[in-house]
């Protein structure tokens, strides 16, 4: 049956547009790393049967869409992003029943399951990997890419999880070399081959037929290569400013490919996609997303993960923190991209990050929940899809391990051989990686004070964070202002407000230190958000003459003063004013300080008192 569809106007000026309402974009998508949620049998892995067991609090949580890490066979060299089956389930994490009961279970409770699908490598226990290492004449070899070795040293190029940065290893039996993008048991798939492209869509169909509801595309923008094997270099260093996931994700058929892929595949199925974009500039974001150019359906960006890092070092934290000017840069540009055509989603951490509250909140006991409270505030109110990660909702934080032997993390540990192989400063690595290392974010699920946290009853995996104690999911049943009970709330309010979803997005005081303020509008309803990102105290000018009886819609904070034009916030307090009607509120200055690039001409020529704060 065709359906209807439904579009909603987006801004009452000339760049008005037309957004058509899907449900990918109503949803607020919850991630779930498998081997760290719930352990079911004791072997200190969490698994399915474990997701199973807590399916009502999933439901409890109002979010409506599941994005699950891989589960898929594998010998787990990078916890399942190195598949070596993909028609079954991985063995620790159960069975193909188990899993046929999770999709039920969520799809009874009317949440919808992303699988998580990784298409750039295979692992190198893949049996087509098995078959192609065997000979040149084997009939998988050209599923890989191939260097012969007569042709002398392979063009170098890097590798994520190398512990020599080679992204080439030689293979005695073909006297080749194969490449791996990761480590060098994900070898890369060659996707110039038409034979492997059929062959992975057939896995994607194969999971549609099942009934899942879309994918997310691990490293997709990296699966075409240039099979000249040009030296780049030189080239990355000068385009893509030394970071070769630039070059890498400008593969000269990523377009063609997405687009087959979107063809071969998802035609009649109601399913959504998610790309990692690493490497993706704002500029290109669009010809991924753009509705008619049917590729994907959503991206998520890392330019907002790279803030607060240094230059130099590995994944080097700035003493400073990120900078909110910053920030809020980033996040403006990216919702400006969107404003006319495709969709933009929102995160502050995944299984690749740190933990949200410690990175851009403050997660010592006096902030950490207001400031939780905060972020998830800040995802909520933005026009994009939100992504949460498992224990946000709940304000976990980084363990910030003392030795390398805490770590479980291949990126970790081989950057650990990597650097001690160049006799680097190996202590200020550990220091640095207590602030960014992915391990972080991926500690076991707290769900109650008992032993392991309610995790497991056997040894856990990954060491538990010891403050499981009193941050856990069952103390924050009991407290009505717990973060977990401020979440469920907010993620209400959302499902409530359409401004909320599709409102236009407006940015004030760009340049103010501490303060996050914009509105959302839509028709007639227009909200207010004002957050305090510092842990200062605020005394702050609103934009908008709000009357003196105001009441805030959200406040994450018991305290609310407001006199006169002056709000004051306390260290991260967050707000939601409104609703208010658009264009009857007063505001306080001419304009907005924060200029639209396409109004920038016109804006110019305003008097400079107008523009004036
Ligand atoms: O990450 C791909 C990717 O872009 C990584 O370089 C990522 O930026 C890095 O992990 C950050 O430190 C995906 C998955 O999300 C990741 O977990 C996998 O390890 C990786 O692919 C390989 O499959
Ligand atoms: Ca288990």
């Amino acid at each position: 049956m065709h359906k209807q569809k439904e579009f909603v106007l987006n801004r009452n000026d000339a760049t008005m547009s037309k957004i058509e309402k899907n449900w990918w974009k109503e949803s607020i998508i919850y991630q779930i790393y498998p081997r760290s949620f719930k352990d079911s049998n004791g072997d200190g892995i969490g698994d399915i049967p474990g997701i199973i067991s807590k399916l009502d609090y999933l439901k409890s949580l109002g979010i409506d869409m599941v994005w699950l890490n891989p589960v898929y066979g594998s010998p787990n060299d990078d916890n399942g992003y190195d598949i070596s089956d993909y028609y079954d389930i991985m063995k620790e994490f159960g069975t193909m029943e188990d899993f046929d009961v999770l999709l039920k279970g969520l799809h009874d409770r009317g949440i919808r399951l992303l699988m998580d699908l990784v298409v750039n490598h295979t692992s190198d226990e893949h049996p087509w990997f098995k078959e192609a290492k065997q000979s040149r004449e084997s009939a998988y070899y050209n599923y890989y890419h191939w260097w012969p070795a007569e042709k002398g040293t392979p063009p170098f190029r890097y590798s994520h999880f190398d512990q020599n940065g080679n992204a080439w290893t030689y293979n005695k039996a073909t006297d080749s070399y194969y490449l791996h993008y990761f480590s060098e048991k994900m070898p890369d798939i060659n996707w110039e081959n038409p034979e492997t492209r059929q062959a992975i869509y057939e896995i994607m169909r194969f999971w549609f037929k099942k009934g899942v509801d879309g994918f997310r595309m691990d490293a997709i923008c990296y699966i075409s290569k240039d099979t000249t094997w040009p030296d780049v270099r030189d080239l990355v260093k000068e385009k893509y400013n030394n970071d070769w996931a630039g070059y890498y994700a400008h593969g000269p058929h990523l377009h063609d490919y997405l687009q087959e892929m979107h063809r071969e595949t998802m035609d009649g199925f109601d399913v959504t996609t998610l790309a990692e974009a690493s490497g993706i500039t704002i500029d290109e974001a669009l010809l991924f997303v753009k509705e008619d150019r049917k590729q994907l359906h959503m991206l998520y960006h890392f330019e907002g993960m790279m803030l607060g890092y240094e230059k130099e070092g590995y994944k080097r934290p700035d003493p400073n923190g990120p900078n909110l000017v910053e920030l809020k840069k980033v996040y403006t540009a990216w919702d400006e991209v969107f404003e006319q055509d495709g969709w933009g989603t929102i995160y502050l951490g995944n299984h690749d990050q740190p933990r949200m509250v410690s990175r851009w909140g403050n997660d010592t006991e006096a902030f950490r929940e207001i400031s939780s409270k905060m972020l998830l505030t800040f995802l909520l109110t933005m026009r994009a899809t939100p992504i949460f990660y498992n224990g946000d909702e709940l304000g976990m934080t980084n363990i910030r391990f003392e030795k390398i032997e805490d770590y479980k993390d291949i990126e970790t540990i081989n950057m650990y051989k990597y650097l001690k192989s160049k006799n680097e400063d190996l202590d200020r690595f550990i220091k640095d990686q207590q602030t960014s290392a992915r391990d972080n974010g991926r500690t076991p699920f707290q769900w109650d004070d008992s032993t392991n946290a309610g995790f497991t009853d056997g040894k856990p995996w990954l060491k538990i964070n010891d403050n499981y104690k009193y941050i856990n999911e069952a103390a924050q049943e009991k407290d009505d202002r717990s973060i977990l009970q401020f979440f469920r709330q907010l993620v209400k309010l959302r499902k409530h407000k359409p401004v909320l979803v599709y409102g236009t997005y407006d940015l004030y005081d760009e340049q103010h230190p501490q303060i996050y303020t914009y509105t959302r509008t839509l028709d007639n309803e227009m909200l207010l958000i004002v957050l305090n990102f510092s842990k200062e105290k605020v005394v702050y000018d609103l934009p908008f003459m709000l009357d003196a009886d105001t009441e805030p819609l959200v406040n994450n904070r018991l305290e609310f003063s407001l006199e006169g034009n002056n709000l004051t916030l306390e260290p991260y307090q967050a707000f939601i004013f409104g609703p208010l009607a658009p264009g009857t509120v007063p505001k306080r200055r001419a304009e907005k300080v924060y200029v639209r690039k396409e109004q920038l001409k016109e804006d110019t020529s305003l008097e400079s008192s107008e523009l004036a704060i």
